[in-house]
């Protein structure tokens, strides 16, 4: 049967400490998605933007207490995670692949806790952070340092309804590429049951081994796996266009194959490309290695 792409704009940069990612979606369309997901035979639906509130009327102190820790703008994290679970749970139950273009990887919250709405589901997480932060460990008070902690209910998250994914287990976590930790990040990582594979794993074993573990894991005993693609997992060299770029990241050729490996193990469920920042980009080319990898996952074919 044919896949059919479902996609839905979270043009929100809320999580962020930088400007620019709630461009991500347009830039990404932009970059010709639906015309590339069509060629590779898939078909393809335009859910349009979700109606992010106006950045223009933030509020003055955004720093809001969570729990026992700062979380910035969590409010409007909240407001647009929201609106984004309802969009991807319909999507599924039409029948659909949700595709969430961001904005910052705050919207993942809204994406797994839709993926997880009707289903048990796991996540596979490129990236090159951890995202594991809660209120109270994160240095900077940035909500897209937080998303896995808050969909697993961790620390300050804890019984936070919006924000957690109830068909979701730790043990079905599996971070891929992770390279820059903070301290007590770390700590909560390996307090916690998911699994971590980082560069200096990829590096020994190999992109397809990894990738191949982490799938196996995500998608043991559930409905099917999210994927969150966060472009800074990918080297800078190849993906400058993203908020906060880590050197040391994975080719061109091994995110491919990455992502080709998503699309052959056929567990994914519902897929998100986050962080893509046009102002920082050159010439819209990590949105288009975002269309590219998105094409991929979903079962494009080079022969
Ligand atoms: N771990 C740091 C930095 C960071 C996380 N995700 C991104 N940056 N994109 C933090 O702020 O939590
Ligand atoms: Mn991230
Ligand atoms: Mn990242």
């Amino acid at each position: 049967m044919t896949r059919t792409a479902r996609l839905i704009g979270a043009p929100t940069d809320y999580g962020a400490n930088r400007r620019g990612v709630d461009m991500g979606p347009s830039a990404i369309r932009y970059a010709g998605l639906a015309a590339q997901l069509a060629k590779a035979g898939i078909d393809v639906e335009d859910a349009g933007d979700l109606n992010v509130p106006l950045a223009d009327e933030r509020a003055q102190d955004d720093s809001v207490e969570l729990g026992d820790g700062q979380a910035r703008f969590i409010d409007e994290v909240e407001e647009v995670s929201t609106l984004l679970a309802d969009e991807v749970a319909s999507a599924l139950r039409d029948g659909s692949t949700p595709v969430a273009l961001g904005g910052d990887h705050s919207i993942a919250i809204g994406s797994v806790r839709g993926s997880a709405r009707d289903a048990d589901i796991g996540v596979v997480w490129f990236d090159a952070h951890g995202d594991f932060n809660t209120p109270s460990t994160s240095p900077s008070g940035n909500v897209h340092g937080m998303p896995l902690a808050a969909a697993l209910g961790i620390g300050d998250f804890e019984g936070v309804e919006w924000a957690n994914a109830r068909g979701l287990n730790p043990e079905n976590v599996v971070l891929v590429g992770l390279r820059d930790l903070d301290e007590t990040e770390k700590r909560v990582i390996r307090e916690s049951d998911v699994t971590a594979y980082t560069m200096s794993d990829i590096d020994e074993r190999g992109i397809t081994p990894v990738v191949e573990d982490a799938l196996a894991v995500a998608g043991e005993d559930t409905d099917g796996v999210h994927v969150s693609l966060d472009l800074d997992w990918l080297d800078p060299k190849e993906a400058p266009g993203v908020g906060t770029p880590v050197r040391g990241g994975v080719s061109y050729r091994e995110a491919h194959a990455a992502l080709e490996m998503v699309a052959t193990s056929g567990v994914l469920r519902s897929l998100e490309l986050v962080e893509v920042n046009p102002i920082l980009d050159q010439h819209n080319e990590t949105a288009e290695l975002a269309t590219e990898l998105a094409a991929s996952a979903l079962g494009k074919r080079i022969l």
